[in-house]
C-alpha cells in the first residue's frame, strides 16, 4: 500500500500533471495535493487538496503530520524569466522551500523527496554542446544561481543527514495539459497554442536558438522512475542530467508548418534571449541511463503531432 505523497505546488505546469499521474497509479487518497493557490476544480476534487505555502515551516509541518506523509515533491518555484524581475522573491521562494522540505527529512517526518532542479545551472562557460554531467556550472541567472546552490544543498543534506532526495535537471518542458509560467522555454508550448488560434506566432527568441526540450509524458514518467528507483542505484544526490531532444524555433516551426501549412512565425526576441543564450543547446543525460534506465520516448515530431491534436480536440 502507498504511503501518502504530498506535492508541493500542485497546480503549476509539472505538479498538474504530476497529481493526476500519481492518482492514476494510487489510491486518490493517498495523493495530497497542495499549492498556495487554487487550481482547477478538477484537480482540487478529484483527492485531497491542501492550501499551503511551501515556505511556511510550521504550516508544512502541520500537513505532513495530520496525513502522514511519506515523501514529498517540491514543485513550487519561481521561474528564470519572472525570477529575473524579482530576484529576492525568486531566491526566498525558490530555497526557502527547499529547505523546509529537507530539514523536515532530515528530522525524520518524511522518508523521501523530489526537488526539481533545471538547465539553468549550466551557463555561459558550460560547454554547450551533449553538456557533461559534471562541467562548468557558472549561472548567470537569479533561477539558475538558487537551483544550483539547490543542487548542492541536496547533496549535502544526503551526505551529511542520509537525506534521501533525488533530483534532475529539467530542459524546457512541453505539454498540451497545462500551461507554463515564467519560464524562457514557454515559447514552445505558446508556440502551438498560437499556430491553432491565430495562425501566426511572434517569438521572443532568435530563430536559431537551439535549447533543451521534452514533453511533459517523458517528464512525469521520468520523475515517477526516478524516485521509485532503489535507493543503492541513485549515485548523484544533487541533479541527474535528463534529455530527450533539442531544437530551435524554426525548427519548432517547421514542424508545425507540416500540420498547419499556413502557419506563420516572426522573431522579436526580448530579455529571454540573453537567458537562452547562456544555457546549453544539448544535454549528456549518459549517466541517468546507466543509473537508473532512464530513456526518453517523444522526439519533436511526435510531441509536435500530439500538441497539436489534443489542443485541437481540447476546444
Ligand atoms: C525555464 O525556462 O525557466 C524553465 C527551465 C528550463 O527550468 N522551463
Amino acid at each position: 500500500m502507498q504511503k501518502p505523497i504530498l506535492i508541493l505546488g500542485a497546480c503549476g505546469q509539472i505538479g498538474t500533471e504530476l497529481t493526476y499521474a500519481l492518482r492514476d497509479k494510487h489510491d486518490n487518497d493517498t495523493i495530497i495535493a497542495s499549492d498556495i493557490r487554487e487550481g482547477s476544480e478538477d484537480l482540487m476534487s478529484s483527492g485531497p487538496f491542501e492550501l499551503l505555502d511551501a515556505t511556511d515551516y510550521n504550516a508544512l509541518e502541520e500537513v505532513i503530520a495530520y496525513y502522514e506523509i511519506s515523501e514529498v515533491y517540491l514543485m513550487a518555484a519561481m521561474l528564470s524569466a519572472t525570477a529575473e524581475k524579482f530576484p529576492m522573491r525568486a531566491w526566498n521562494l525558490n530555497m526557502n522551500s527547499l529547505f523546509n522540505v529537507l530539514n523536515l527529512a532530515k528530522e525524520k517526518k518524511i522518508d523521501k523527496v523530489f526537488w526539481p532542479s533545471s538547465i539553468a545551472v549550466f551557463g555561459p562557460n558550460t560547454p554547450e554542446n551533449n553538456t557533461p554531467q559534471n562541467t562548468i556550472m557558472e549561472p548567470t541567472t537569479v533561477y539558475g544561481i538558487s537551483k544550483q546552490s539547490g543542487e548542492r544543498w541536496c547533496n549535502y543534506y544526503h551526505h551529511k543527514y542520509g537525506v534521501d532526495v533525488r533530483s534532475v535537471r529539467y530542459p524546457g518542458l512541453i505539454s498540451w495539459k497545462t500551461m507554463p509560467g515564467g519560464g524562457t522555454t514557454d515559447y514552445a508550448v505558446e508556440i502551438f497554442h498560437k499556430a491553432l488560434s491565430d495562425g501566426h506566432y511572434t517569438c521572443f527568441l532568435k530563430e536559431d536558438t537551439k535549447l533543451p526540450m521534452m514533453f511533459m509524458d517523458d517528464a512525469i514518467r521520468g520523475t515517477i522512475m526516478l524516485m521509485e528507483s532503489n535507493e543503492e542505484d541513485i549515485k548523484i544526490r544533487s541533479a541527474y542530467n535528463l534529455s530527450a531532444m533539442s531544437f530551435t524555433p524554426a525548427e519548432i516551426a517547421d514542424n508545425i508548418q507540416r500540420i498547419v501549412p499556413d502557419f506563420e512565425i516572426t522573431y522579436i526576441p526580448d530579455f529571454r534571449q540573453e537567458i537562452a543564450d547562456s544555457w546549453p543547446s544539448s544535454i549528456d543525460d549518459s549517466i541517468a541511463r546507466r543509473d537508473w534506465g532512464w530513456q526518453p520516448e517523444f522526439d519533436l515530431e511526435r510531441t509536435s503531432e500530439l500538441m497539436l491534436r489534443n489542443l485541437k480536440n481540447k476546444d
